[in-house]
Parts: C-alpha cells; sequence; structure tokens
C-alpha cells in the first residue's frame, strides 16, 4: 500500500512514518511537508534512508504537486497544520491557508483520485473549554465550540472533511486528540519547552495561574490510534481519542518536569495568560476502545520521565530550535 503523509516532518507525523515503516514493512510512505517553522528533517533522518520512504519538499495546497503524488497513493494521512496556538493568536492567516484552504485541497484530490481512505488528523480543542469542576468529557457527539484562530480552523477542517464522505461519499475518518507529547515535539510547545528551559538552567513560564488541565497523551498511544482507525475504523465516523485519566494541572506537570530534573520551585514563573485560555480539556475514549480495542498504554508519569531523558540526549536536534522559538516568545 502506497501513503501519503503530509506533515511528515513535524512532531507527530515523523513519529506516526518512523511508527508505520517499522510495523507496515511493505508500504510505501511519501511525506509531503514544507518544511515550516514547524517541520525539521532532523526529525526524519532515522528513516531518511529506508527503501520504503519518500521526501517531497511542498505545500499541500499546491494542487498540481498533491494530485501527482495522491494519483499514486491508497491512503492519505493529513497531520499538515499550523498547529500551535499561541501563533494563532499573533497571526492567524497561515492558519486559515493550511489548516482549510488546504485541507480542502487534499479533499479534491482525494476525490478526483478516488483514495480509499482519506485520514484527517483533529484535535479535542474543536470542543472547546470543560470548567475546571465540571465531569464531563468530550465525546464524538460533543457541540463544536472552538475557541482559538487555532481551534477554529481545525473545526472547519473536519466539516469540510465530513462534507466530502456526505455529499461525494470519500471515505473518510476523523481522530480528534488531546495533547500530545514525547520525542521530536518542538520547544515552542508546554512539555519541551519547559524541559529544556530547565536543562539551560532557566526558570520555566506558567500561563496565567497554572489551572489549566490537560489531557495528555504519549504520541505513540497517538499513532497506534491512528493507525487502528485507518485499518479497521468505520468509514465516515470520528473517534476521540484521549490519556489514561489522569488530568493534571499545568502547574502540576510542571512540579513533576521540575522533581525528575532535581529543581526545585525555584524555577517556576507565573506570567501574563494566554488570551482566551481553554480551561480544560478531557477526552472520553469509549468508542475507538470499545470499536476498536484501543486504549493508552504509556503511563504519563513513567513517559515523561522517558521524554525528559530524550530531551536530555538529544540537545543537538532541540538546540538550534530553541534560539527560534525563544525570540517568538520574547
Ligand atoms: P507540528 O506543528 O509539529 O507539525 C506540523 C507539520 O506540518 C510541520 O512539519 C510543518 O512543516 C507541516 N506543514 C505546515 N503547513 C504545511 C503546508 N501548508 N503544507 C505542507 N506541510 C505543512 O504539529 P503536530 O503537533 O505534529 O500536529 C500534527 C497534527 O495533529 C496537526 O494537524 C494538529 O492539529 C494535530 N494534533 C496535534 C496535537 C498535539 O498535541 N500536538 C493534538 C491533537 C491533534
Ligand atoms: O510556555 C508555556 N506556558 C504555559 O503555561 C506554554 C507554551 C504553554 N503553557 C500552557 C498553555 C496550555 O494550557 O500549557 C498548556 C499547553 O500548551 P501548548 O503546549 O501550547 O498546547 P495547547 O495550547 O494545549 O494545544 C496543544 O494541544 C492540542 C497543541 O499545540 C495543539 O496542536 C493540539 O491540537
Amino acid at each position: 500500500m502506497n501513503l501519503l503523509v503530509t506533515g511528515g516532518a513535524g512532531f507527530i507525523g515523523s513519529n506516526f512514518i518512523r511508527y508505520w515503516l517499522k510495523k507496515h514493512k511493505r508500504d510505501l510512505v511519501i511525506n509531503l511537508d514544507k518544511l515550516t517553522y514547524a517541520g525539521h528533517l532532523s526529525s526524519t533522518a532515522d528513516f531518511q534512508n529506508n527503501q520504503n520512504y519518500k521526501f517531497v519538499k511542498g505545500d499541500i495546497n499546491n494542487r498540481a504537486l498533491v494530485d501527482n503524488i495522491v494519483s499514486d497513493c491508497e491512503i492519505v494521512v493529513n497531520f499538515a497544520a499550523e498547529s500551535h496556538v499561541d501563533r494563532s493568536i499573533k497571526n492567524s492567516n497561515p492558519f486559515i491557508r493550511t489548516n482549510i484552504n488546504g485541507v480542502h485541497c487534499l479533499l479534491e484530490s482525494a476525490r478526483k483520485n478516488k483514495i480509499k481512505r482519506f485520514h484527517q488528523v483533529s484535535t479535542d480543542e474543536v470542543f472547546g473549554s470543560l470548567n475546571l469542576s465540571s465531569h464531563k468529557k468530550f465525546n464524538e457527539e460533543s457541540v463544536y465550540q472552538p475557541r482559538s484562530p487555532y481551534a477554529a480552523s481545525k473545526a472547519a477542517a473536519d466539516f469540510l472533511v465530513r462534507s466530502y464522505f456526505h455529499t461525494f461519499s470519500l471515505p473518510i475518518t476523523i481522530t480528534n486528540c488531546s495533547n500530545n507529547y514525547g520525542p521530536f515535539q518542538d520547544p515552542e510547545k508546554l512539555i519541551p519547552r519547559f524541559i529544556t528551559n530547565l536543562l539551560d538552567g532557566k526558570k520555566v513560564p506558567v500561563y496565567g495561574d497554572g489551572l489549566y488541565v490537560r489531557d495528555w497523551l504519549y504520541v505513540y498511544d497517538h499513532c497506534r490510534a491512528i493507525e487502528m482507525v485507518i485499518l479497521r475504523g468505520k468509514i465516515g465516523d470520528t473517534y476521540c481519542v484521549g490519556g489514561q485519566n489522569k488530568l493534571v494541572s499545568n502547574l502540576e506537570l510542571t512540579k513533576k518536569i521540575l522533581e525528575i530534573l532535581n529543581k526545585n520551585g525555584d524555577f517556576i514563573e507565573h506570567i501574563s495568560d494566554r488570551p482566551g485560555h481553554d480551561r480544560k480539556y478531557a477526552v472520553n475514549w469509549n468508542k475507538i476502545h470499545h470499536d476498536l480495542g484501543w486504549e493508552p498504554k504509556f503511563d504519563l508519569s513513567r513517559y515523561l520521565e522517558e521524554t525528559v531523558n530524550w530531551y536530555r540526549n538529544n540537545r543537538r536536534w532541540w538546540q538550534p530550535l530553541k534560539t527560534r522559538s525563544e525570540s517568538l516568545y520574547r
């Protein structure tokens, strides 16, 4: 089988390609990535010479290029996106262009080339924010209430993808996943930013009161979920994917990272809050568990430590990215 994976030089996409090449040795994976600030060929270095892997530098909005690749593929897995909420607050234009127009371009090409599956990698942020005191969790029936330009652009993409199923019978599936962590995540995002700051002896900037809750999932668990949905998911369906029910606040998570790195609370610095900051995400993954047998396997405490160790041992990967990401925040 030939797969087009878009955004495969980013965090989750590169982990997914590594995972897929190991498990599906007869498949060819073509990675189409524009190499924005978030795409790094260094994240694909360990498999770049694999005979079953091919990299194409390009934009998912380039219809001729996309058509050319899609015509040789059975499956499209779309990871390509502008993915950083803080950047979407600063300038939302690229979010509209990639996350909405780019998805539309991929869908048109998938329709024309009659592909067997179009899988859209989406987020739990499309459902908005939960109250801190609430026991509710997002599920496949939750109303879409996106609150950041990033989340709104991903919500629009989900609607477009579904419309191609209903209107054109395009065989689609969607996964809406919670926050991921693990190797190769850009140091702009919370966990790698804090780990790399601390490895450099710097403080960690917690937004607002730090009582914001996320449903952390190790990136390999996300890759496993996407694989299961591609192989056995029901055409036209959406699957919610989330962590092991250990909802932790940013402050609690920060304290865990400090502990792993033998640092004390003096390294915490509370700074001004993100505008429109979503209080809480929590995901009910009963459907994917019941229908496909998926559940998160990787324990947060253990794999947070593994992730810290990965950043400790891979300074060469993150150091060049760190200067750029911190200048963005300044
Ligand atoms: P990322 O920002 O690390 O990677 C995005 C990749 O897409 C980069 O390699 C970038 O170069 C590429 N890209 C951007 N615009 C492009 C374009 N126009 N054409 C081609 N390539 C382009 O993102 P990530 O964290 O790996 O997220 C991947 C996907 O998963 C996104 O769709 C995101 O919305 C979704 N998601 C992420 C998380 C998370 O916690 N990171 C959780 C749920 C869902
Ligand atoms: O320096 C920081 N300090 C801080 O307190 C940063 C970078 C973040 N935060 C907070 C904001 C959030 O409450 O940490 C939490 C996580 O922030 P991000 O890593 O920016 O992730 P989030 O905004 O939750 O969005 C992520 O999860 C869902 C991904 O970036 C999205 O792509 C995904 O869809």
